[in-house]
């Protein structure tokens, strides 16, 4: 197929080439945010790994520096894999990762690593030292090809924790490891949780302030809450629970009895190996995912690039409790341009409408609000769907004409329709008349060229839409797609790489394919400003 330079992001994160993937050791020190993540210097595919490094002043303006972590030691001298920063009290960070240590199977150990020069905001060089390094090793018992991807530590009573994620049988699990000096690491004898779920990837743990506040506590801060996060390598998404932690035994229990089988999720779309940290400068949690792309691979060895970071995200508590709320960081609102809105226009049954005036449909931030008439029209919602989002989705995509909905917009839409991906709601009324809300990215229709993965990506909204209203926001960004339903309850990022609905080919639409009337009560779309991004 032919690929066009005109799908290479404007404002996700990415370097000038190559493949990328998980977000590695985020932190903030001296002013400056660090992002590291999974880099292939050598190519669009994944291999080679080593941590690229890159700094920003506000999350969205990026400098690449060189390589941080690279293979130089015996203990990671076959791949640098993902890790983690922590502050250590005196300020200083460290950072722990795994290591591939050997060239016949992926044996994997965990290793540290301190600033060579810790006055250095920018934390160029990094030093591994030898009589600490490996600082965990599989022991017998341990499956040493599934053993990875250490988190943030947190101090509690004497010790630091971190976490390393694992499986036992089919039981994917997080091992807590403790030390005192963050030196000399020892194996706790139970997990912090586990589950029957397959091999855990990139766990990630931390508290969250009561519910609804927005602010965001250090790691090591005691929360009302505790957010466990693990990445399933089964199914390549990111599910976490909400639950309480008990720090004189390590033991973390999700509130909800099933929840580790409920599969909430950050982002029912293309997001994968997230992390967050906390940023004591705007004092909020921050999320960072790669979200890989969905072109062949051929496709990705023409553009010589491959894999992109979603907008960094601020992430707290829901009012419930039940989950988390994330919204992009406010920083993204700097690349805003001239706004273009529409406000109180009814949406008929089977009609649509171009949003007009915008510079850059193809770059642009769009947020609006709808509200429907009555949820009369709402279809029953059938038990034979099995509760499943994607799967109803599947069957009821954006064509299918709905009771309420599907409505919502039509973005990287081509002039003639032939070209567009669809961000939408659709109402269902469960046995007792209660309404339930699927949000759902169709991108069947996104693309004329031939060899790519177009999945449906769907999640249910847990919102109140009695009142008929609910919001959607939606980042687009050439091949991306990322999507906020409700104020940040439910999110999909998806890719797509559209033929004709590229550059100025790109158009913007609101559209109703249900039975019942829909208002945009304020709809304000923005075209968005290419930030510094590493140089490319
Ligand atoms: N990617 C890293 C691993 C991690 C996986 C290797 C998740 O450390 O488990 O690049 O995407």
């Amino acid at each position: 197929s032919i690929v066009s330079p005109l799908l290479r992001t404007g404002y996700h994160f990415q370097p000038p080439m190559n493949w990328i993937n998980d977000p590695n050791a985020p932190m903030y020190y001296k002013g400056w945010y660090h992002l590291f993540y999974q880099y292939n210097p050598k190519g669009a595919v994944w291999g080679n790994i080593v941590w690229a490094h890159s700094v920003s002043r506000d999350l969205i303006n990026w400098i690449a520096l060189e390589p941080a972590i690279y293979p130089s030691i015996p203990s990671d001298q076959y791949g640098c894999w993902s890790g983690s920063a922590t502050l250590l009290h005196d300020g200083t960070p460290a950072i722990t990762y795994t290591g591939i240590s050997r060239s016949d199977i992926n044996y994997q150990v965990q290793n540290i690593a301190f600033p060579k020069n810790a006055s250095d905001p920018l934390l160029r060089e990094w030093v591994k030292p030898p009589e600490l390094n490996p600082i965990a090793v599989p022991e017998a018992g341990i499956n040493a090809t599934q053993f990875r991807d250490p988190t943030t530590a947190w101090f509690a009573g004497r010790h630091w924790r971190m976490l390393i994620g694992g499986v036992r049988g089919t039981r994917g699990l997080a091992f807590v490891y403790r030390s005192r000096d963050f030196k000399r690491w020892t194996r706790a004898k139970h997990p912090l949780h586990s589950a029957m779920t397959g091999m855990w990837e990139c766990p990630d743990f931390f508290p969250v302030s009561g519910a609804g506040a927005e602010n965001g506590l250090d790691t090591s801060e005691h929360g009302a809450k505790y957010v466990l996060k693990n990445s399933l390598d089964l199914t390549r998404y990111d599910y976490y629970t909400v639950g309480s932690y008990n720090g004189s035994n390590d033991r973390y229990v999700p509130d909800d009895p099933a929840g580790d089988y409920r599969r909430l999720r950050y982002d029912y779309g293309n997001f994968y190996a997230s992390k967050t940290f906390y940023d004591p400068a705007k004092r909020r949690r921050v999320l960072l995912g790669w979200a890989n792309e969905s072109d062949s691979v051929p496709d990705d060895k023409a553009k010589g690039w491959a894999g992109i970071q979603a907008i960094p995200r601020k992430i707290w508590l829901d009012p419930s409790g039940k989950q988390l709320l994330q919204w992009p960081v406010e920083e993204v609102e700097k690349l805003r341009g001239k706004p273009v809105s529409v406000g109180g226009k009814v949406v008929k049954p089977g009609e649509h409408f171009e949003v007009t005036g915008l510079a850059t449909a193809y770059q642009a931030d769009v947020e609006a609000s709808f509200e429907v008439s009555s949820l009369d029209k709402a279809e029953p919602f059938d038990p034979a769907y099995d509760n499943d989002a994607q799967k109803l989705c599947g069957i009821k995509g954006a064509d299918v004409r709905g009771g309420v909905g599907p409505f919502g917009l039509w973005v990287l839409a081509s002039g003639d329709l032939q070209e567009k991906t669809a961000v939408f709601f659709r109402v269902f009324k469960d046995g007792y008349g209660k309404p339930k809300v699927l949000m759902c990215t169709d991108p069947t229709k996104s693309s004329l060229s031939p060899d790519l993965y177009k999945p449906t990506f769907a999640g249910f909204v847990d919102t109140d839409i009695s009142s008929g209203k609910i919001s959607l926001r939606s980042l687009i960004d050439r091949s991306v797609v990322e999507s906020f339903g409700a104020g940040g309850k439910t999110c999909i990022l998806s890719r797509v790489y559209p033929s004709m609905a590229i550059g100025t080919g790109a158009h913007l639409y609101v559209f109703n394919n249900g039975e019942a009337d829909v208002k945009v009560s304020h709809l304000t779309a923005w075209d968005m400003k290419k930030p510094l991004m590493n140089g490319a």
